[in-house]
């Protein structure tokens, strides 16, 4: 006799546009975007569900899906043998020709995958952040309370605080208080710098997220967003418990990456991240065997150096070329091809990208399919950068869109 085990679906929250990543979400959607070499930030989220043994899945896209929708249907084909499966789900209209009018609208114009399914527990995670968790157990806990509701959250520091749901909890991990995104955040007792922030995961009785979506959907003066309306009404009715994210095991996990979590939502931030990928002993280890995150590597044959050069802590995919250049802290996406006596430093090369000799790429971010000609130059002066139209972050990141030839 198979193990009962409680029915479970997982919704993925994918629709954000992530603005403030621009360029790189011109044609893409935030949880698409390239991340490490070989993903897409997506992935992360779909490989905790999955090792978790969570695997029925229901993507909820929007905005700019194509390529979201591809990498899902290639990448994240499962068995459906068992009953697994990842699949995206464009907007439905459902209520009138209308796009969703915010993440709570997005699964209540798709109540019909929870009314279909009848799960016991619905997890519903955001797509765009990078981390490892073990769902499973943050899933033991919410049944073990009997709630309605269970929000993972994280101590952040408090300077960064205004850019989450601030969470004030009770001994007994009760939410007595959810402030999204307040402009002064509350700091901690034992910790006044720091705040505890919602990481945008939640975990629901089926009943109760039902309920509190259609009570939301008939409230006038709701903004129809789980962050900013649905999760404050569970606090209201003291229905909602915060699951601590550093009670989070992860198989594999060094002391190092326990706590890591990331919001990737700005330029800087996505920069930052890669450096950490490429430092000798990062926060977050991509090679952590016990929990893999899974993607769809693209065939190609294994990369190859030529000519003597140097390169140096950086992350190469296959199929690159790299002819004696000198490159340091860098990612590099697959079949990037870098020409002799080129120079490439904290950088962000995507697939198909091509440094021709002797260019210089610096602190840059290079979308798929960039051609960088021989001797020019890309993150040495951010006056040129921005007058060929590149942008550059606050933190001094140049970025060049999508299948762009660099001008001299
Ligand atoms: P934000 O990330 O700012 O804050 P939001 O922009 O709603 O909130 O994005 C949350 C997730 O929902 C993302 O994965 C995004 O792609 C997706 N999403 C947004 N709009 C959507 C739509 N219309 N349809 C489908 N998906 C949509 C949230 C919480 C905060 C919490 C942070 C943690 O509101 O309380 O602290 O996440 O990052």
């Amino acid at each position: 006799m198979a193990k009962t085990r409680p029915k479970v679906l997982s919704i993925v929250l994918a629709g954000g546009e992530g603005k403030r990543l621009m360029p790189l979400t011109m044609d893409r959607a935030k949880p698409a975007v390239p991340f490490g070499g070989t993903y897409r930030l997506i992935d992360f989220v779909l490989s905790n569900l999955a090792n978790s043994g969570l695997t029925q899945i229901a993507v909820l896209t929007q905005y700019k899906s194509h390529s979201l929708d591809r990498h899902i249907s290639i990448t994240w084909r499962m068995s459906t043998m068992l009953g697994s499966y990842v699949t995206p789900v464009p907007a439905q209209q459902r209520l009138g020709p209308r796009w969703y009018q915010g993440s709570a609208d997005a699964i209540y114009q798709s109540l019909n995958l929870i009314n279909d399914q009848s799960p016991d527990y619905v997890v519903v995670f955001g797509a765009d952040n990078i981390y490892r968790m073990d769902v499973d157990a943050m899933l033991q806990y919410h049944i073990d309370s009997g709630l309605g509701c269970t929000v993972a959250g994280i101590r952040v520091p408090r300077k960064d605080a205004s850019a989450f749901g601030i969470i004030d909890a009770g001994q007994d991990h009760k939410i007595t208080q959810f402030l999204e995104k307040p402009a002064d955040p509350p700091g901690l007792p034992d910790a006044p710098d720091e705040s505890f922030a919602s990481m945008g995961n939640y975990i629901f009785s089926r009943e109760a997220l039902v309920q509190a979506l259609h009570d939301d959907a008939h409230s006038a003066d709701s903004r129809h967003d789980m962050g900013g309306d649905v999760i404050p009404r569970f606090v209201n009715a003291a229905d909602a418990q915060v699951y601590d994210f550093r009670d989070n095991e992860v198989p594999g996990n060094t002391e190092k990456d326990a706590d890591y979590w990331r919001d990737v939502g700005t330029i800087d931030a996505y920069h930052d991240a890669h450096m950490d990928l490429v430092s000798v002993e990062p926060e977050f280890n991509l090679y952590n065997p016990d929990w893999p995150i899974w993607t769809m590597q693209e065939q190609a044959p294994g990369a190859k150096f030529v000519m003597r050069g140097s390169c140096d802590d950086t992350l190469v995919s296959a199929g690159c070329i790299i002819s004696g250049t000198d490159i340091y802290r860098t990612v590099l996406g697959p079949r990037a091809r870098i020409e002799r006596w080129a120079r490439v430093d904290e950088s962000i090369v995507m697939n198909n990208v091509t440094i021709g000799s002797n260019a210089t790429v610096h602190r840059a971010i290079l979308d798929k399919n960039v051609i960088v000609p021989d001797g020019a130059q890309v993150g040495v002066d951010h006056d040129h950068d921005r007058a060929r139209g590149f942008t550059v972050s606050p933190g001094g990141v140049t970025v060049v869109g999508k299948g762009i030839t660099v001008p001299y």
